[in-house]
């Protein structure tokens, strides 16, 4: 399928930054749901979903994950993904737990880095172990990879365990990030060309690099992720405000690209995410257009 539309996933929040250091970030309930809901209207399709405790700590609590996923799927359209990733403090016991509160879908990293002065621990038995759980409980992963022997450790678990939940294979290209690959178009090309060929892929530019990587994913026909979990600085000198404008902005370089946001409904489609909201209820406010074929 060519897909000409661009998938757009906003990750509001993350595990990283304090709410005093950018008094944007969405850090609780009420504010989570208002920057989706600001974000869907903008053009994003998926929302990346770190939640934080009462006080605005990093928190993998599933009752709270679960009430989350509901006032998302109340709220918005948006297909909601949280993060397996969590903070690198959190314990991989409790990042699969992750997915009893039953997501659309889940990061998946393929593989441990370096994370600036921390490292995030990814090693070959969890990656299985999650991947397994994604496929018995119905979760979509999404393949986070922020290296190129990534990419191959991620072939390596759909050679050994069969393809995800859903039938496609999505992935995310983490970028920037200070001991991973370089936010550069030659390291996104080089990933890219690694890629399984049925693959569709997203990319985000950490911090100053999320410009050029968002240029260099459209032009090679990628998808786009932007949000404050991965960039706090707007321009030189200018902090975010919202995650609404980092949408806005990407909505704005994948329409002057010709390949203008898709709805949510039609990213179900893409990734193979079956809707789990009752039929009934009637959401969003969603400003994408549906996927074209060619
Ligand atoms: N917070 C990072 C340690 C994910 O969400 O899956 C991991 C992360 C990746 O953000
Ligand atoms: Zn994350």
């Amino acid at each position: 399928m060519a897909v000409n539309g661009t998938l757009i996933t906003v990750a509001p929040t993350g595990a990283e930054t304090a709410k005093v250091d950018a008094p944007g970030l969405p850090v609780t309930l009420e504010e989570l749901v208002s920057a989706a809901t600001a974000c869907e209207a903008a053009g994003a399709a998926v929302v990346h979903v770190h939640v934080r405790d009462h006080a605005a700590r990093p928190t993998l609590d599933v009752a709270l994950l679960r009430d989350t996923v509901a006032a998302l799927r109340a709220q918005t359209s948006l297909i909601v993904q949280l993060s397996t990733g969590g903070a690198v403090s959190d314990s991989y016991e409790d990042r699969l737990r992750v997915l009893d509160a039953e997501p659309d879908g889940c990061s998946l990293t393929c593989g441990t880095v370096n994370f600036g002065d921390d490292v995030f621990m990814n090693p070959w038995p969890f990656m299985v172990e999650l991947y397994r759980r994604t496929q018995e409980q119905r979760v979509v992963p999404e393949f986070e990879l922020f290296d190129l022997g990534q990419v191959t450790a991620m072939r390596r678990l759909l050679d050994s365990c069969g393809e995800p939940y859903g039938g496609h294979v999505h992935c995310d290209l983490v970028m920037g990030v200070p001991g991973g690959m370089p936010g550069t178009a030659p390291a996104l090309v080089a990933a890219v060309r690694a890629l399984p060929a049925d693959a569709t892929w997203s990319a985000t530019g950490v911090g100053r690099t999320s410009l050029p990587v968002a240029l260099a994913a459209l032009s090679a026909g990628g998808h786009l992720r932007v949000g404050m979990e991965d960039t706090l600085t707007f321009a030189r000198g200018r902090p975010v405000r919202d995650n609404a404008e980092l949408v806005e902005r990407a909505a704005q370089l994948a329409t002057l690209a010709q390949r203008p946001p898709v709805t949510p409904a039609a990213a179900r489609d893409m990734l193979g995410i079956e809707e789990r909201r009752p039929a009934t209820v009637g959401v969003g406010t969603a400003v994408g257009t549906p996927l074209e074929e060619s």
